[in-house]
């Protein structure tokens, strides 16, 4: 079978040239219209970056180059004795557009687990990092200082040729997903468990197997496998959410992609974009601490009026762009309820119940476009039952799994020759002006 490197040799000439084609041929076609709404409202809707990973439908949710989620789940290789996506089957998805056989995918965990060690000096600058600095902080601090070894930067400095771009940022991309597990599950060990060994990656594991090992919890096959699915499906959400944005911009000026993606950790460091499931738990926790155990479904909806009437948002329901349950919140659920041991879990409970009443309240209270629960409705709150109940590190998980498609989509970007964005801004007096004569 064919390498990763093989495979994608393969099919960037076929995109090239599909790209060449539409801009020769349509660069001056109309393809939607832009809304004062859309340049002061964050730019909601507005068609304008290319991102070929995955599309994100209002109703059916996140497709992966046209694959579904229960599609990724029937056709994506699994770990060795294992069920749930393997996210290196997904990077390869995200990547070449192609579904691996299980022995490529073999290959690949090989590989990151073979670059998987972190560089002394990298180490050193972890270790003298305060406990109380925020673990989000100390990781895209640490992703910056990667660059140190970017193969990219080095051979830009030598001069290449625009051609070469996407295999050094391809070298890069697989070096930092390699690193990420060692070091987030190093910011972990010395935040909230200073002074435990840390063992060494182990090749012949995957790379979340080997993440949970460095976790300390290589033994729980059940978290392992949870966290292969949950870093599988927060991989790529299409392009405009800020993570992925954020990652994209940065790329676009050929900064390496460390820094590209250690500005991207800073976005998905904000309330409104990754820390959202720590929200969710510290609610539901809330709840669990007012209601006590055995609540009924009438109790859930006084107490989700209850958080409306305070003023403040319901966490984990409403999307940007989703106008139905998210099928990653769908997925979560799925693997609670087929897992004996996550059944009797009174939080993983609480979360269903909530599930039952809360569209129902939220579309009687009428403001929010989606009464329905986002992916971070359930994703913490399985990670605490599992005793991983240090909330402020669970963004980090996070910014280990969206690794996945925003850097795959920086060697894309490389191999498309995509140049710097740049949007034009406008003042509040030329919108002024503009609304008058369009
Ligand atoms: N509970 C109560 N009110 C809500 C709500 C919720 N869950 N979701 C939206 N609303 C309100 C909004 O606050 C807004 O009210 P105002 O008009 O008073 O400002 C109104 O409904 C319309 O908002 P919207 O267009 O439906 O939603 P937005 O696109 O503006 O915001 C989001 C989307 C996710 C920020 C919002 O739904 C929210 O705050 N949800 C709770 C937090 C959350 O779960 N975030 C995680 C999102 C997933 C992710 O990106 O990771």
């Amino acid at each position: 079978p064919k390498t990763l490197r093989e495979t994608l040799q393969e099919v960037i000439p076929a995109k090239q040239e599909q790209l060449k084609k539409l801009k020769t041929e349509h660069g001056n076609t109309v393809v939607g219209d832009v809304k004062v709404d859309n340049i002061i409202g964050g730019m909601r809707g507005l068609k304008a970056m290319l991102w070929d990973a995955s599309v994100l439908d209002p109703i059916e949710g996140i497709r992966f180059h046209g694959l579904s989620i229960p599609d990724c789940q029937k056709v994506l290789p699994p770990a060795p004795g294992g069920k749930e996506i393997l996210p290196e089957s997904m990077l390869w998805l995200l990547l070449t557009g192609q579904v691996p056989t299980p022995e490529q995918t073999l290959g690949l965990s090989r590989e990151l687990a073979e670059k998987g060690e972190l560089p002394k000096f990298l180490v050193e600058l972890v270790d003298s990092f305060p406990q109380t600095l925020h673990p989000m902080t100390q990781l895209s601090m640490a992703v910056a200082a990667l660059n140190h070894d970017s193969s990219f930067q080095a051979a830009y400095e030598k001069g290449i040729k625009k051609t070469e771009y996407w295999t050094h940022t391809l070298e890069d991309c697989i070096n930092l997903i390699a690193r990420l597990p060692a070091l987030a599950a190093r910011i972990y060990r010395n935040v909230y468990k200073p002074g435990t060994p840390l063992p060494a990656i182990n090749k012949d594991l995957d790379l979340v197997g080997n993440y949970s090992n460095l976790l300390g919890y290589g033994d729980n096959e059940s978290l392992t496998e949870y966290l292969r699915l949950y870093i599988a499906l927060h991989g790529d959400h299409e392009g405009g959410n800020a993570s992925a944005h954020t990652a994209h911009l940065v790329g676009s000026t050929l900064a390496d992609p460390y820094l590209a993606y250690s500005a991207a950790l800073s976005a998905l460091a904000g309330p409104l974009h990754g820390l959202a499931n720590q929200e969710v738990l510290r609610w539901q926790m809330a709840m669990q601490k007012e209601l006590g155990s055995d609540v009924s479904l009438e109790q859930i909806k006084e107490y989700l009026w209850k958080t409306l009437k305070s003023g403040q948002v319901v966490p984990g329901y409403g999307h940007g762009v989703l106008r139905n349950p998210d099928p990653r919140f769908i997925a979560l659920q799925e693997f609670c309820e087929t897992r004996p041991e996550l059944r009797d879990s009174p939080i993983i409970k609480l979360v269903q119940q909530t599930f039952q009443v809360a569209p129902d309240v939220l579309k009687e209270h009428g403001k929010t476009k989606n009464p329905y629960p986002n992916v971070d409705a359930a994703s913490g709150c399985v990670l605490y039952h599992y005793g991983l109940t240090e909330f402020k590190y669970y963004t980090v998980i996070f910014g280990v799994s969206r690794a996945l498609g925003a850097l795959t989509q920086l060697v894309w970007a490389r191999a498309l020759g995509l140049p710097l964005e740049r949007p034009k801004s406008v003042s509040i007096d030329v919108l002024q002006q503009l609304v008058k004569q369009p």
